[in-house]
């Protein structure tokens, strides 16, 4: 989809003709493991097979975030995966590193600016916990949502209540679009997430406190794909 891709490609054509591949969604995060970095985490995604990479990091400042961005965004070309590669939060850092979309959350930009500043064909993900959220961010033109937390969470301390498997049930019978399950996944659960009516799995601890990240990111791959056939 996107090897020597300009911003974008991997944008709006790809939602039209249904084929915004978010199955196993690798969300980066810093040192849990001691050591172990973003781009460590991105390697072993894209080496694992993933389908979505996303940068997530609330502590650094736009400078460092921007280089790390630059850098993930280079090894997603270099790996010829197709990897869809996106930015939490900073629709800045995402347009300047040309990555191929952002992830935003009900605190951030609202989605009608931030697709304003986009343009129509990067890939805009929003967050959404409850029917009506998911309903506002269809209308404002989200691509896909990030729903959650389906189950409890070590990674996001101030993520609400679990919405659960009903949760995700009821927002999938309200909209139409890519639904992708975050929180709490791993691989014994996933399949419940996926019947619960979701099109991907986001997840961070599932991978980043693995002892072997690659094969982590592996196993979960047979495991979403053995959802799906
Ligand atoms: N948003 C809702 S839950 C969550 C985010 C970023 C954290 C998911 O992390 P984990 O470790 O896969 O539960
Ligand atoms: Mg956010």
């Amino acid at each position: 989809m996107c090897g020597g891709c300009e911003r974008g490609s991997a944008g709006v054509e790809a939602v039209k003709h249904g084929s915004l591949r978010l199955g196993l969604y690798v969300i980066t995060s810093d040192d849990r493991v001691a050591g172990r970095g973003h781009l460590d985490v991105a390697r072993a995604a894209l080496a694992g097979g993933a389908d979505a990479l996303q940068l997530r990091d609330k502590t650094l400042g736009g400078k460092e975030l921007l280089r790390l961005a630059v850098e993930m965004r280079r090894l997603v070309e270099e790996s010829g995966s197709g990897c869809l590669f996106l930015v939490n939060d900073r629709v800045d850092v995402a347009l300047s590193s040309r990555a191929h979309g952002v992830h935003l959350g009900q605190e951030d930009l609202p989605a009608a600016a931030a697709r304003e500043i986009l343009g129509p064909d990067m890939v805009l993900g929003l967050s959404a916990g409850t029917v009506e959220e998911a309903l506002i961010a269809e209308r404002e033109g989200a691509d896909y949502l990030g729903v959650g937390p389906v189950f409890p969470t070590p990674s996001k301390p101030d993520a609400g209540e679990p919405i659960g498997l009903d949760g995700l049930r009821a927002i999938r019978r309200a909209v139409n679009l890519p639904l992708v399950a975050i929180g709490g996944i791993n691989e014994e659960n996933l399949r419940a997430v996926f019947e619960a009516g979701a099109d991907g799995v986001a997840v961070i601890s599932a991978v980043s406190s693995a002892v072997d990240m690659e094969e982590a990111v592996r196993r979960l791959r047979r495991a979403v794909d053995a959802c799906r056939t």
